[in-house]
């Protein structure tokens, strides 16, 4: 039997007024066994209150306040600094739902698995109740989740992370649907035992059972794993949400272009995890783009919902950017460093002798530094070891209203008119810098056959090319071939009801010359290429066709201000026959792995690349 809670302890704040929530926090807390339960209110001073128990804790340093006002420094566990794929489970009702891209196991079975694991693992901590809405509250296109977690460093990340706090309960009202989350360090205390900084488990689950809508987490404290409103919910079963219901969740960017006519587009872009989409998502026009305007509504993912015009409507469901920490920089990303002055939780960086933060890649190194493990270190010992001071996957959790180029609408519950679609992968050879799609199913295939070098955004080896779909390999969650075709479907539809559809691009910026070193500058040159395709939007702007797509000719970009030859051009975009014969067999490959419910539109298009490429 589990032991009753005091009843005080569980007894919800009177503006809680869900009967199916109060009931499930009961449940949650008689399986968890807390020692207590914060209903977190999302204010101010709940905020500095939590940060300042984890000071004490040894959990957050506090930074020096003249340097970097309002901000901390966390450190994780060693072996707790990252996305775990290989322990991220879909557990649909049927395999095949999962599909072959995803762990599965019978949702029965996991449910087993997991109770006696849940059971007392919060034994000796609180147990902080979440509520946040994904999307502006109450906007058609947001929905709600409520996190429960034995992290206090879950529950501020939250607070940055989402709009998180008790105006949460007002649009859920008495009889409103949320999403239950539980999250779990797994490192329950006993009496007397005395905590550790970072609590974590070597056991660890990620867990999504689409058709409940559930996300339970086991054993880790770090960013996806444990930020649940993130990539649990606003991929994972968000995807399952937008299958059922015709729309979709994206891992994409969203920003605004406004050119010097005034004339203002909106682009969302998927990339891979750490492979800069924050840089371009606040991307600054270099010079020579005078008149020229990015704003960020959001970096890193996209609800997107038909509308009665015709037109897919984009929201930023997050409220703030867990970005990548190393290579950012005064000259990568202005805008961030400046989003990043003050009100900052760092994680995994180095720690400064003045109080203050550096990573690889800031600026000139310190003499002197506490590296991420709290260990010494010096550029001396750098050189001798190859220590980092910073973990590589370090990162920033800072709230979007920090960032100077915030677009003005990145908090409408409309959303924004999505005009461009952008699949970029990371790739240092065969794919051109960018290519247009010719129609909407030749986009999806690009977006599907879409290849990655492996980051450091999650655990394993790094730099192997696998294929990454729309950027979604680690985060659809259901069955790939259905997630294509859902795609598909969404573009007949919209082509039917006679709107004009979304352009659709592809990009690499990671092209590697003979000596191994990137050649195309990357950052904000890259408005060269996003200057070309908002041109071609409105059709002023030429291309040149080839094999799988438009691409621009040397002469089609503005090179003001840029010293960019034409043979470096070459370089980052030659289409080079063997490597894309080679290609197209991985293609292949991919097509072989999802082959149950692949859209015959896929290999259809395969087929007519490859007798063009033969001709
Ligand atoms: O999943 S995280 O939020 O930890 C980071 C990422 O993969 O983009
Ligand atoms: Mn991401």
């Amino acid at each position: 039997m589990n032991a009753p809670l005091k009843g005080l302890a569980m007894q919800a704040p009177s503006y809680v007024k869900n009967a199916k929530l109060i009931a499930w926090v009961a449940e949650m807390a008689a399986l968890c066994k807390p020692a207590a339960i914060h209903w977190c209110d999302g204010s101010t001073e709940e905020y500095d209150r939590l940060c300042q128990q984890m000071v004490d804790a040894g959990t957050f340093k506090r930074l020096n306040p003249a340097k970097r006002p309002n901000s901390y420094l966390a450190s994780s566990d060693p072996s707790d600094v990252a996305r775990v794929e290989d322990r991220t489970f879909i557990c649909s009702a049927k395999k095949e739902d999962a599909g072959p891209t995803n762990n599965w196991m019978d949702p029965a079975e996991m449910r087993a698995t997991l109770q006696p694991l849940f059971d007392g693992c919060m034994k000796g901590r609180t147990m902080y109740v979440v509520p946040f809405s994904m999307g502006p509250l109450g906007s058609p296109i947001a929905h709600i989740g409520i996190e429960l977690s034995d992290s206090p460093y879950v529950a501020v990340n939250m607070k940055i992370m989402t709009r998180m706090g008790k105006a949460v309960y007002d649009v859920l009202g008495d009889d409103g649907e949320f999403v239950p989350c539980v999250h779990t360090v797994g490192a329950p205390l006993e009496a007397g035992q005395q905590d550790v900084a970072w609590p974590c488990n070597k056991t660890k689950y990620i867990v999504h059972y689409p058709e409940t809508r559930e996300i339970w987490s086991y054993g880790s404290g770090y960013g996806g794993n444990a930020l649940l409103g993130k990539k649990c919910f606003a991929l994972r079963i968000a995807s399952n949400m937008g299958r059922d219901e015709g729309w979709l969740a994206e891992h994409m960017l969203i920003l605004g272009v406004t050119n010097p006519e005034g004339k203002k587009h909106h682009v969302a872009a998927a990339f891979p995890s750490a492979c800069g989409k924050t840089n371009f998502a606040m991307l600054i026009p270099p010079a020579g783009f005078d008149g020229w305007k990015v704003t960020t509504i959001g970096d890193d993912i996209a609800w997107i919902k038909p509308s009665v015009d015709g037109k897919l409507y984009a929201i930023n469901p997050e409220a703030g950017y867990f970005g990548v920490a190393p290579g950012t920089n005064l000259q990568t990303n202005p805008n961030c460093m400046a989003s990043l002055d003050r009100d900052v939780i760092f994680t995994n960086v180095a720690l400064t002798d003045d109080g203050d933060v550096w990573w690889e890649g800031m600026g000139e190194a310190p003499a002197h530094a506490i590296d991420w493990q709290g260990k010494d270190w010096t550029p001396a010992i750098a050189k001798e070891t190859g220590a980092k001071a910073a973990h590589p996957n370090a990162r920033f959790t800072v709230a979007a209203t920090n960032n100077p180029a915030l677009d003005p609408a990145w908090d409408d519950p409309k959303g924004v008119a999505i005009d461009a679609f952008i699949f970029g992968g990371r790739r240092s050879t065969t794919v051109p810098l960018v290519t247009e799609a010719r129609d909407w199913v030749e986009g999806v295939y690009m977006a599907a056959t879409m290849g990655s070098e492996t980051t450091a955004a999650a655990f394993g080896q790094q730099g192997v090319v696998r294929r990454d779909p729309f950027a979604m390999l680690p985060f659809a969650g259901y069955n790939m071939s259905d997630y294509f075709q859902h795609w598909l479907d969404l573009g007949k539809k919209l082509a039917a009801s006679g709107a004009k559809l979304p352009k659709i691009y592809t990009t690499n910026w990671f092209r590697k010359g003979a000596d191994g070193k990137f050649v195309w500058p990357g950052y904000g040159e890259n408005m060269r290429v996003l200057k070309w395709m908002i041109d071609r939007i409105e059709n002023k702007a030429e291309g040149s066709e080839h094999v799988f797509g438009v691409s621009p000719r040397y002469a089609d970009l503005n090179w003001t201000g840029l010293d960019f030859s034409a043979e470096q051009f070459e370089t980052v975009t030659s289409i080079d026959k063997a490597a894309w014969q080679a290609e197209l067999k991985l293609h292949a490959e991919l097509f072989q792995q999802l082959a149950h419910h692949l859209p015959k539109e896929l290999p259809a298009t395969k087929a007519a690349i490859e007798q063009r490429l033969a001709a």
